[in-house]
């Protein structure tokens, strides 16, 4: 299927080039038509591939170390290497990926640039500086000679305690994320401006839902930040009550990850409807998701809260209900992602009921990645409903179970796809043709056939008790019993998936590497940015739905209802107090 496939920049060659007038053929990829942006979106994507890197590496030696088949590092370090895991992959990685692919998604939509290269300037200077400060700060626990450290893990709330710089570092990278989100918008308006009746194109809606929501959700954290952990750590202030800063951060941690996911569905419902020879089914079902998204994410955060005390068990109650309308947006999109899959794959002569999935372009590194992430989405969805569930949440809550769930999540459905479709766009974003494909066609099967190992077995010994976040869960006095199998074999499994894992992480980094140094500029590209029109378009859709005022309001009045009594309940004795003392008085 060499030749023929939509993505062959030869059979769309009258988007992506031109004629001139001396009759040669002058190329128009996104890096022709927006240097501006292009750049933009390779600093973010080069930040973000780097973070991974490190990131992957100290995932490695957690991976050994957890299952005692190779420890290069004192287990009084393996909180540092797990914070630095946590803070550069599920905070670094993503956002800066997320930053990226935002850029790109709405200059190609609105088809023009980003408005002010201060504004730029600003918010990436903002981001690398509080990356620099948090990243830094965290590996400096490392250097005993080095008087600082922040071994609080990414979900740094009280009583782990990390220094100001730290927390001044998360902060900053926040606020850089709300410049960015500021200059969208900015793009957007003079858009607007020359297109006062349009509707806004669908990848810029997904892009400005998704930063409302990040709006919404990132006040709790900057809160907990600046009120509390920067003035605690400084030594202002003696006490924090431990519940309100759990309380503000994880009403910014469930939304998270759908900041996360979102950008995923963004190149799902846009991408890959195009890369598997197709369109995309419907317009206005992937509006409506995102608005569910918009409206739901953040009044769910109590579902990670289930254990602590001092929250009546009702709003508990509340929020599992929430989060369990929030299948319907991830439901609705299963639906039409594979719906417009299969068109792509009938238009390229599939048949059958299933045996249209074999005229997919499972050797096209970008689809082949995409689609695996959708995949493993599907289960990470199912083990998510257990975590979701108030009564069986007991039997996983701080097992293994946990991360074997989010790495299915943010560790693939994100991060293979921002790799895969890496391999579609940074050819358009740096002008050079995809270098060694052969290794970037492999690259996404590596992947999954390590989560597959990893996820399953950290799935299978949360089940069997074993704890998560610690370096020595052998436990000696303890044996733990294992339905099926045994806890070594639990354990062999994870050391392979892991490694395994580490090895995709290096392949993708090789490929990219390779293509940024080795890519002769101004190559014909092989792929193409064009995308087609969806089956049932933006006409179709109530205009309604581009209503974001409207729909933020809604979202504002389901956080007063789900949040607003147990906040008044934790702060009306005192804003730094306690709710109730640590030691029985
Ligand atoms: C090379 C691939 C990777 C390997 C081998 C790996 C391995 C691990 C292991 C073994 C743990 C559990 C440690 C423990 O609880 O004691 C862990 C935790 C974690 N991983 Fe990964 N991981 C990888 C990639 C990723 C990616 C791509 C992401 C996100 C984008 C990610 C995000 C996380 C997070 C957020 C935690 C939880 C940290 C905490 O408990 O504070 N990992 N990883
Ligand atoms: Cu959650």
């Amino acid at each position: 299927m060499a030749t023929g496939h939509p993505d062959d920049t030869a059979t769309r060659s009258e988007e992506e080039y031109v004629e001139t007038d001396d009759g040669t053929r002058r190329r128009r990829a996104f890096v022709d038509r927006y240097p501006d942006a292009a750049q933009i979106v390779r600093i973010c994507l080069g930040i973000s591939f780097l973070a991974f890197g490190v990131g992957a590496l100290f995932g490695l030696i957690q991976a050994l170390h957890r299952t005692n088949v190779l420890r290069i590092i004192p287990s009084s370090d393996y909180y540092t290497i797990l914070t630095g895991h946590g803070v550069l992959l599920a905070l670094v990685f993503t956002t800066f990926g997320i930053a990226g692919l935002f850029q790109w998604a709405n200059t190609r939509s609105l088809g023009i640039e980003p408005p002010s290269s201060t504004l730029t300037t600003a918010w990436l200077a903002t981001m690398v500086l509080g990356t620099l400060l948090a990243a830094g700060t965290i590996l400096a626990g490392l250097f005993d000679a080095i008087p600082a450290s922040a071994d609080v893990l990414f979900t740094f709330y009280a009583p782990l305690k990390a220094h100001p710089l730290f927390y001044v570092g998360a902060a900053l990278l926040i606020v850089g994320s709300w410049l960015a989100g500021a200059s969208y918008f900015l793009q957007f308006r003079e858009w607007r401006s020359a297109n006062p009746d349009s509707r806004i194109p669908l990848q810029t809606f997904m892009v400005l839902t998704t930063m409302l929501m990040w709006y919404i959700s990132t006040i709790g954290v900057a809160i907990e930040v600046v009120v509390f952990l920067i003035p605690w750590s400084l030594g202002l202030i003696q006490q924090v009550d431990p519940l309100l800063t759990r309380t503000l951060f994880w009403y910014f941690g469930h939304p998270v990850v759908y900041f996360w996911l979102l950008p995923a569905y963004l190149i799902w419902y846009t991408v890959l409807p195009k890369l598997s020879g197709g369109r995309l089914f419907s317009d206005p079902l992937a509006r409506v998701v995102f608005v569910l998204f918009l409206i739901l994410s953040t009044p769910v955060g109590f579902h990670h809260q289930y254990t602590d005390p001092g929250i009546a068990s009702g709003y508990k109650f509340v929020a599992m209900t929430n989060t369990m309308f929030l299948l319907l947006p991830s439901l609705l999109t299963l639906f039409t992602v594979v719906a417009s899959m299969e068109h792509g794959a009938r238009q390229r002569g599939g048949t059958g009921y299933f045996g249209w999935l074999k005229a997919l372009p499972w050797e096209k590194p970008a689809f082949a990645g995409i689609a695996l992430s959708g995949i493993m989405f599907a289960a990470g969805g199912f083990s998510g409903m257990i975590n979701a569930g108030m009564n069986i949440n007991y039997l996983i809550h701080n097992t293994l179970w946990v991360p074997g769930h989010f790495h299915l999540t943010v560790g693939t459905a994100f991060a293979l796809t921002l790799m895969a479709v890496s391999y579609w766009l940074v050819p358009q974003v740096t002008g050079k043709r995809l270098q060694w494909r052969g290794m970037a066609s492999l690259q996404p099967y590596v992947w999954f056939v390590g989560m597959v190992l990893m996820s399953n077995a950290m799935h299978r010994g949360g089940l069997a008790g074993i704890p998560r976040r610690t370096a020595e869960p052998q436990y000696d006095q303890f044996s733990f019993a294992a339905v099926v199998g045994s806890v070594a074999e639990i354990r062999i499994q994870i050391a392979i998936g892991g490694t395994l894992l580490f090895v995709g992480a290096l392949m993708f980094l090789a490929v990219m590497l390779a293509t940024w140094t080795l890519g002769k500029p101004n190559s014909q590209l092989r792929v193409n940015g064009f995308i087609p029109e969806p089956m049932s378009g933006a006409d179709d859709s109530p205009r309604v739905l581009d209503n974001m005022k409207l729909w933020v309001a809604i979202a504002l009045v389901l956080i007063a209802l789900a949040y607003g009594l147990p906040l008044y309940d934790m702060v009306a004795d005192g804003v730094f107090l306690p709710g109730s003392p640590p030691v029985p008085a």
